[in-house]
């Protein structure tokens, strides 16, 4: 099922990790100015009185090799960004808790996102590493880098091969190595010209992290923001399976 996308802040309060409201929930994922770093089986821990629903996703992380799959998992996480390239052999899965407030009943949901990192020269060896990054996906991050315009041109091929032109995957594009624009071989008209044929929206990072939210609060809340969205048009229409459905009731606390 097709939904348009929500338009940007219609469903969450998009600069709320700036307000002091967050506090409390920022502080369960960050510690002296560092993002905590959370296990498979980790999730932060709320005191009861805050009453919070966690909601669980899968995103797949698709892009060329060295475009910067693993760098964007580890500036998602707020870990230190790998400098050199290293190509990643298998999947790499990393945990991202992120809190969001919804402007409708200004309730605060978290969100744990869990990132498939594969390698792309892994992916195209072993047949079987696409169809369990495809497994029950909720997003897909298609990256690019602006220095390589063949991830550019790449980026077709990747979507075609991910996804169905009528699934309800939510889908984000990024442009990585946004801050090396000495060197950029992809120009804002190319990316333009994607945006209006594709009808996806563009992200753009680079540069270093200094432990701030700022620089990547943009893409996770535009990811909230798309996955909760695509949540309750799917529950609207009676699908089964859908995350929000499973987790009613909270994990919070647990
Ligand atoms: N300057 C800059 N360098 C980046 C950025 N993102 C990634 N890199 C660098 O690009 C190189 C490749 O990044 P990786 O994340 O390892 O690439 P990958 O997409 O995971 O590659 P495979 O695992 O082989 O598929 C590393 O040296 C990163 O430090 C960025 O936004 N800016
Ligand atoms: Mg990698």
């Amino acid at each position: 099922m097709m939904t348009e996308p929500p338009p940007p802040g219609s469903i969450i309060l998009t600069d709320w990790h700036r307000s002091v409201d967050s506090k409390e929930f920022l502080s369960r994922i960050i510690n002296k100015k560092q993002r905590r770093r959370f296990g498979l089986l980790e999730a932060p821990v709320l005191p009861p009185q805050l009453s919070v629903d966690t909601v669980r996703y899968k995103v797949f992380i698709s892009g060329k090799s060295g475009v910067g799959k693993t760098a964007l998992a580890a500036r998602l996480a707020g870990l230190d960004i790998p400098s050199m390239h290293y190509e990643t052999t298998g999947i790499e899965t990393t945990v991202v808790f992120w809190p969001v407030k919804l402007r409708e009943n200004g309730r605060v949901l978290f969100l744990r996102l869990q990132l498939w990192d594969c390698g792309e020269n892994a992916l195209r060896r072993f047949d079987h590493l696409l169809p369990s990054c495809k497994e029950q996906v909720d997003a897909i991050l298609f990256l690019f880098s602006f220095t390589d315009r063949a991830s550019f041109e790449d980026l077709s091929n990747q979507i075609a091969r991910s996804c169905e032109p009528s699934d309800n995957i939510v889908k984000l594009v990024v442009g990585t190595k946004f801050d090396l624009f000495m060197h950029a071989d992809v120009t804002e008209r190319d990316v333009k010209q994607f945006q209006e044929v594709w009808g996806l929206p563009v992200f753009r990072v680079g540069g270093d992290v200094f432990g701030g939210l700022g620089e990547v609060a943009p893409l996770l809340n535009a990811l909230a923001e798309r996955l909760w969205h695509q949540d309750c048009v799917a529950v609207a229409g009676g699908q089964p399976g859908s995350s929000v459905s499973a987790e009613a009731g909270g994990q919070a606390g647990s």
